[in-house]
């Protein structure tokens, strides 16, 4: 498995060019393309990144890739994040790492996102994959019924033994619907909830998925 994470995380780090500014999305299969992305700031590529997850600001900082925000970048030329699931439209299920609103917001902005999976990650239909939905803790337990009518079990997320706060300092329910046959209608009706932020449905953004599998990659667009 790590064997194909790696490929397609080499892969990806080619399509990034001097001067971008480059999304930097979060996860085990980013991990490696951070790795190799250091190698190419350490060869001289002249690039800044745009963090999406603390987790990924401490790795990129130990890797010496510079680093920005929105206070200092107006754009972003290619985002490079993972995924749980991918489907045959390239619709996304995200944030089993806790970390899709700041994903969303870096992947939705970039002129490129380009996912990186390892074939583990390709699916008929989204939802095997527990959904994760990011919302605000006050009031939870009452988002926590709203979204149950829409047919799952929200559970919590833990951490450690203890509720799991979001870089944002919100809180995770994962849902578990199973098979999503809508996923943008559903995403639209759970965003309208009150006290919803942020779904873990990634509709209509990925311009390229790069998947490795048996030792080569197979790029979608
Ligand atoms: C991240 O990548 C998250 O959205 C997702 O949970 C994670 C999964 O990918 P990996 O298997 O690479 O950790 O973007």
């Amino acid at each position: 498995m790590d064997a194909n994470k790696k490929l397609v995380a080499n892969e990806a780090v080619k399509e990034i060019k001097d001067g971008m500014t480059v999304g930097l999305g979060s996860g085990s299969t980013v991990k490696f393309m951070l790795e190799a992305l250091g190698e190419r700031v350490k060869e001289g590529l002249e690039i800044v990144g745009v963090p999406t997850s603390h987790q990924t600001a401490k790795l990129a900082k130990e890797l010496g890739i510079p680093l920005a925000d929105f206070s200092n970048v107006d754009g972003i030329d290619i985002a490079i994040d993972g995924a749980d699931e991918v489907d045959p439209h390239l619709n996304l299920l995200k944030g089993g790492g806790g970390y899709l609103v700041r994903e969303k917001i870096v992947d939705i902005l970039a002129k490129r996102l380009i996912i990186i999976v390892d074939e583990t990650k390709i699916v008929d239909y989204l939802g095997t994959y527990s959904l994760p939905i990011e919302v605000v803790p006050f009031g939870w337990e009452t988002t926590r019924s709203r979204i149950a009518e829409f047919g799952c079990a929200p559970q919590l997320r833990q951490k450690d033994g203890e509720v799991f706060i979001s870089d944002n300092g919100n809180y995770l329910l994962d849902c578990d619907f199973k098979i999503i046959h809508d996923p943008a209608k559903l995403h639209d009706d759970l965003k309208a909830l009150v006290g919803v932020v942020e779904t873990g449905l990634f509709i209509n953004m990925a311009d390229v998925v790069m998947i490795g599998h048996a030792g080569m990659v197979d790029v979608l667009t």
